[in-house]
């Protein structure tokens, strides 16, 4: 058994404050925090819910820089956007704060200086990569060149997305600064370092504690630990404006790496929370502290936050690092950079007051042990066929007989409980247990299914008993029957808690019971007989077909236009080989062409053919595959989304062993030999046709 703290820290992770939240960032934290929180409030269990928009980073000087606006003007922006959206959607923090405030900068300012008086940092002279026109020193993420891996020309000196390695910004071929465009020069800089290879045996004994972890998470931090070289020491530190200052009187214009000041907000917004009662929350050894976090953060909150903290001493390390895995759209990576995303703004005005299906279908799915794919028909079918059918009917049916038979009274329960009652009433209990054990776990799913496997239960109770054909030959069974159906509902109402909590709310304002008193689930009868239940609502409504085909065509197109804006990038070439003109044809030699608009729904590689791609593109007539020869120039996922022009009337051809029904239009960069989609100006619905 695990020990019970007396009090839970449970933080989540700080959303940079560069953008919009979308689905993935509530799948992967927000969500199961959320859940976790309500269940240890709901056990009146002493508990922190902390998190805060983070507002440092490299990300955030990018987006200022492409928009010609100050970062603060950037986080200001979106840091009110992402609470409310997250708060609109139920997660219920007891504080959102943010890493630009005054107070930050004195929280992370002092854990710094407390380090570095320490002696724990070195100071180290490396080369860094310059920008000459800029006057700067360059961020990974702002130089940019030819991956040595695959060649691809956009590179980040940080990461290569196209193939995925991590790089070095020194492994780049051809070099060159995102914000001039100049060749960065490499100039000598000083930054302080966290000896992480000297504090490895400290760490590693600490991370071997919790080998009770997610395989997931615990396996990812021994990958860090076991690798080959081992922990390297890692700069905290940066040649950077924006940020918060290092407080040495030497380090003019350098900034606290982004991963030293963003763990430490969590400190900062508990002692905004607290104020002086703040310590206890951190440093008391009866507190655990929980932090809820996406897979790419692991290393950041295993590994090096553990090392802070442990330096400075006087703190309590992580308790639990429930991270979760990626969710994924349709098939494809979320990317905000992409505009594939589904965001919580635009989800509240396409589907008022329905957050709790969203809480629904996104739990039921949450990547929790791997990779997992959101789609908008298991949406529509989580909602019709489980909230709607299940849930919904079961409370809707229990609420309207309740009316119908007895005003709104209930009856008693039966003095001696029937096999079935005793089984349906049982079943509060047991999947109350169920639901406990599972959310202790964090597995967040089970605990959903369990959950809703109390509406099962009572929709089958009621489907046996039929008391709606009883009521005409045994009024007394009916009255049992109805007793016991609407303990079911009424259990409902705190066990779904967790999970849907406007819709838990509904359901105690129709039970008219509003306490959340989750004990009482153990205690049995949760309303006596006389009680006067309240009037029905209706708590879901039918995902029509149309909707979702709107929200499918809704990222398509977004994904089109922001394909096509950032194709706009012209290339200057000083020699053009452009090609001579071909010879004159007459309209008529033209016109039976049957050119159209499509969209590329799929696109895979062909085994063992380097140049092509097999492409399923919808014509607007028809679905049909088309074979390209593009496949050194795009990968599938690029082409996924985009629209195209085809030549629809073009004979099939079959290449190894795939008939082609068509062709893709394509221009040839004369300079380059790259090839580009020749594609609608603005998006056009598919089979538009070009003349
Ligand atoms: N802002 C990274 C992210 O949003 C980072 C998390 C900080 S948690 C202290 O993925
Ligand atoms: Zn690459």
């Amino acid at each position: 058994m695990k020990r019970i703290p007396a009090r839970t820290t449970v933080t989540a992770a700080l959303p940079y404050a560069n953008g919009p939240i979308h689905i993935g960032h509530l799948a992967g934290c927000y969500l199961p925090s959320d859940i976790y929180v309500r269940y240890l409030r709901l056990r009146n269990r002493e508990v922190a819910f902390i998190c805060g928009s983070d507002e440092h980073g490299m990300a955030i000087t990018i987006k200022a820089k492409k928009e010609g606006i100050t970062p603060q003007e950037v986080v200001d922006r979106y840091h009110h956007m992402m609470g409310d959206a997250l708060r609109s959607f139920g997660i219920s923090f007891d504080i959102y704060s943010r890493t630009s405030s005054a107070k930050h900068k004195e929280v992370a300012q002092a854990f710094f200086k407390n380090l570095y008086d320490k002696g724990v940092f070195e100071a180290r002279e490396t080369l860094q990569y310059f920008d000459p026109e800029a006057q700067q020193f360059l961020a990974d993420r702002t130089i940019i060149g030819t991956c040595p891996k695959c060649h691809e020309e956009d590179a980040y000196g940080d990461q290569c997305e196209k193939c995925g390695s991590t790089l070095n910004p020194t492994d780049l071929i051809h070099p060159r600064s995102t914000l001039s465009g100049a060749t960065p020069e490499m100039r000598p800089t000083t930054n302080w370092f966290l000896p992480l290879d000297t504090l490895a045996p400290k760490i590693r004994a600490y991370v071997e504690q919790h080998s009770d972890w997610k395989p997931t998470v615990y396996g990812q931090c021994k990958s860090w630990l076991d690798s080959g070289d081992g922990l390297q020491p890692r700069s905290m530190t940066r040649d950077l404006e924006w940020g918060v200052p290092v407080p040495l009187p030497e380090a003019k214009g350098k900034a606290l790496y982004v991963w030293f000041d963003a763990p430490l907000g969590y400190i900062t917004a508990t002692q905004e929370l607290f104020g002086d009662q703040w310590e206890k929350w951190w440093k008391a050894e009866d507190t655990d502290i929980v932090h809820f976090i996406g897979k790419d953060n692991i290393v950041f909150h295993c590994i090096i936050f553990p090392a802070i903290l442990m330096e400075h001493g006087g703190y309590q390390l992580p308790a639990e690092v429930p991270a979760n895995e990626f969710l994924n759209l349709e098939g494809r990576k979320l990317s905000t950079s992409k505009n594939w995303a589904v965001w919580l703004h635009e989800y509240l005005i396409d589907f008022p007051g329905k957050q709790d299906e969203l809480r629904y279908a996104l739990c039921a799915t949450l990547p929790e042990a791997k990779d997992n794919d959101f789609t908008w028909a298991d949406f529509q079918n989580r909602v019709n066929s489980e909230l709607v059918a299940v849930l919904g009917n079961f409370v809707n049916r229990v609420m309207v007989l309740n009316h119908k038979y007895y005003n709104g009274t209930l009856p008693a329960l039966p003095t001696v409980l029937q096999n079935e009652d005793k089984e349906s009433f049982q079943a509060i209990s047991t999947q109350t247990r169920a639901v406990e054990k599972a959310l202790e776990a964090f597995r967040f799913r089970d605990a959903l299914a369990e959950a809703m496997q109390l509406a099962r239960v009572g929709n089958k109770y009621l489907a046996d008993q039929e008391p709606w054909k009883k009521i005409k030959t045994d009024e007394v069974r009916t009255a049992e029957v109805m007793a016991v159906a609407t303990q079911i509902v009424a259990a409902l109402g705190l066990l779904l808690e967790p999970f849907l909590p406007f819709s838990a709310a509904k359901i105690r304002q129709m039970m008219n019971r509003p306490a959340v008193d989750w004990e009482s689930l153990h205690q049995g009868v949760l309303l006596s007989a006389g009680h006067l239940v309240g009037e029905p609502v209706l708590l879901f409504e039918k995902m029509e077909e149309a909707q979702m085909e709107a929200q499918r065509q809704k990222l398509m197109y977004a994904a089109v236009e922001n394909a096509s804006n950032s194709a706009s990038k012209v290339l200057i070439s000083p020699e053009k080989k452009i090609s001579p003109l071909k010879n004159e044809i007459t309209f008529d030699q033209f016109a039976p062409l049957d050119l159209r608009v499509a969209t590329v729904l799929n696109a895979i590689k062909v085994p063992k053919a380097d140049k092509l791609l097999q492409l399923t593109v919808d014509t607007g007539v028809d679905t049909r595959t088309i074979l390209s020869g593009i496949a050194e120039h795009f990968s599938p996922e690029e082409v996924i989304g985009r629209q195209v022009v085809v030549l629809a009337n073009l004979a099939p051809r079959t290449m190894r062993g795939i008939e082609s029904q068509g062709m893709i239009l394509m221009a040839e960069n004369p300079s380059t030999g790259k090839l580009e989609f020749v594609q609608p100006g603005a998006p056009l619905p598919a089979g538009a046709t070009v003349s």
